[in-house]
């Protein structure tokens, strides 16, 4: 089954030029009288589904942009591809795959097609697999080769098959078995390793080696400098078993590697890699928060999945979400969006955002291969709160550029301690406030400000935010926090009508690299072909290993 996709060019649709003489009239509307002018914009311009509350009055929108951009999601092929998307199609068409990560989180009974075949049974028979092997390690019942039991996990990974886990971790580490350890080692940089390994006793530490392709060259690098490590203190080879287990959809790659596929976790090739942290790559999650958590977390990622296939757009948080960000995006220009989570445990999520939006949307040319003629994928980035406050958030209020905001806070917070959630819940209600509605000159001078000081002291206002608001940070919440995040990349990346799910961009440095090494191995010798910048810095290196440098 093959979608046909016929889209007409984005700027050509009704809706999106209406969007543009809309624009031309809101464009210098201030919030502070789209809130005067409407008692219950705060409570009217909201949305609430799968116990997720999105405040999104605090955009620079009336109710003509939504409807319009409403129908810019009609006119689209929105629909179409969530249908599709749901139906196991080949919506990766770059990479003529289907992507259908809803399908890690399917429950029991539910059937979703690839290729034909129901792939839910697949999926299921994995985590059961998995939730036993984790309460083995979890409970001591599975021991090192010398027979002490696991006391430390490290997931070796890159790009999709680390940051999930790494993000997960720390979101849910409230809820992990607190006697074990988890490390992360992604980088290829020796010190990754170095660090995470240097106080740790190979005979209680498992790795798990996690790569979709088991080719990576960050992760097979790793992978066997732990195998060395682990060796140098147990000797024999066949200790491997016992300390190493993959996540892999890669079993002849694994296997040539040495590890035992009765040790291997296997996906599949429709779960992109920045989509797979549910799926057998969230081993380590698993193992940490132990398999009812997983469950629960999974639970969570499908009731933001129905949620997404089945409500009607202008009630979809995702898509809603979707919509106001491309409005911020390609009409009012904004370059960046910052995610801010009121939440210490979720401070790895913006950066595992960064991975999940920019790979997926930062896209120059459509399905068809055509050049847009408009932005696709804004820059995320931020840093949880209140820690940002006292940092960047200068710019944002102050600065000349529109940095649109995402506000993610919890009612109730994991560790009550005196005033603290209060203080921080109230940090981010204020933040919020002080971008849209600023501060007057008047008011400013009202204050008694001397004149010369009061521009310094002005804040314009009219910056706009979104408000996320969750009851705790749970397993579940975590999940439908993430998939709202997903299917808002996808609706833009429909509307924007370009591949979220390749990542052909990557591919240049990595064949590049692969003709530095030998030419770096070699030293300062042989012949370089490439540019006059790229050979004199090779050159530099080389001569920095010679036996001389440095005397
Ligand atoms: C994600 C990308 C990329 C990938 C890594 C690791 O969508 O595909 O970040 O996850 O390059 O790949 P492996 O899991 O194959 O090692």
């Amino acid at each position: 089954m093959r979608m046909e996709i016929s889209i007409a060019p984005l700027t050509t649709l009704p809706a999106w030029q209406a969007l543009e003489t809309h624009y031309s009239k809101v464009r210098e509307l201030h919030l502070r009288k789209l809130f005067a002018d409407d008692a219950k914009r705060g409570e009217r311009m909201t949305a609430e589904a799968v116990g997720i509350y999105f405040d999104y009055s605090k955009h620079r929108i009336t109710d003509e942009t939504l409807r319009l951009l409403l129908q810019l999601a009609e006119e689209s092929t929105l629909r179409a591809r969530i249908d599709a998307m749901f139906r196991g199609e080949k919506i990766n068409v770059t990479e003529k795959r289907a992507v259908l990560h809803v399908a890690l989180r399917a429950p029991q009974g539910q059937s979703i097609m690839a290729e034909g075949k129901d792939v839910v049974p697949q999926v299921r028979a994995v985590l059961a697999r998995m939730a036993g092997f984790s309460n083995r390690v979890r409970s001591g019942e599975w021991k090192g080769h010398t027979g002490k039991r696991i006391r430390n996990v490290i997931n070796i990974g890159i790009g999709g098959s680390d940051l999930g886990p790494v993000m997960a971790y720390e979101a849910l580490r409230f809820y992990s078995q607190r006697d074990l350890t988890f490390r992360f080692v992604s980088n290829v940089d020796g010190t990754d390793f170095a660090e995470a390994t240097r106080d740790l006793d190979p005979e209680e530490t498992l790795f798990i080696i996690s790569s979709k392709t088991f080719t990576t060259l960050e992760t097979m690098t790793n992978a066997h400098t732990a195998r060395d490590w682990l060796l140098q203190t147990l000797k024999h080879p066949a200790a491997v078993a016992r300390h190493f287990v993959t996540v892999s959809t890669n079993a002849m790659e694994v296997t040539k590697f040495g590890i035992d596929t009765a040790n291997m976790f296997e996906f599949w090739d429709w779960v992109g890699g920045r989509y797979s942290m549910d799926s057998a790559i969230g081993l380590s999650t698993m193992i940490a928060i132990g398999p009812d958590h997983f469950r629960a977390m999974l639970n969570g990622f499908h009731q933001m999945d129905e949620h997404f296939r089945t409500a009607p757009f202008e009630r979809n948080l995702p898509v809603l979400m979707g919509l106001i960000g491309l409005w911020n995006n390609n009409f009012f220009g904004a370059q960046t969006v910052a995610v801010l989570p009121y939440e210490q445990y979720l401070k790895r999520f913006p950066a595992y955002l960064q991975q999940l939006t920019m790979e997926s949307n930062g896209k120059h040319v459509t399905l068809a291969g055509t050049e847009v003629d408009y932005q696709t994928g804004p820059i995320y980035w931020g840093e949880p709160g209140t820690n940002g406050q006292h940092s960047f958030y200068q710019l944002i209020h102050q600065g000349t550029k529109l940095i649109p905001c995402d506000f993610i806070g919890f009612l109730r917070p994991l560790n009550p301690l005196g005033r603290h959630h209060d203080l921080l819940f109230a940090n981010m209600l204020a933040q919020a406030e002080a971008l849209a509605f600023g501060k007057t000159s008047q008011e400013v001078q009202a204050e008694g400000t001397p004149t010369w000081l009061a521009p310094h002291r002005t804040f314009e206002g009219n910056r706009p935010s979104s408000t996320f608001l969750l009851e705790r940070l749970t397993p579940e919440a975590l999940g439908k926090l993430i998939a709202l995040y997903e299917h808002s990349v996808f609706t833009q990346g429909a509307i924007w009508g370009i591949d979220s799910f390749d990542q052909w961009g990557v591919e240049l440095g990595k064949a590049l690299a692969a003709r530095i090494i030998p030419e770096l191995e070699a030293g300062a010798e042989g012949q370089l072909t490439h540019d006059g910048s790229t050979n004199t810095l090779i050159k530099r290196y080389g001569r920095a290993k010679e036996p001389s440098h440095g005397r």
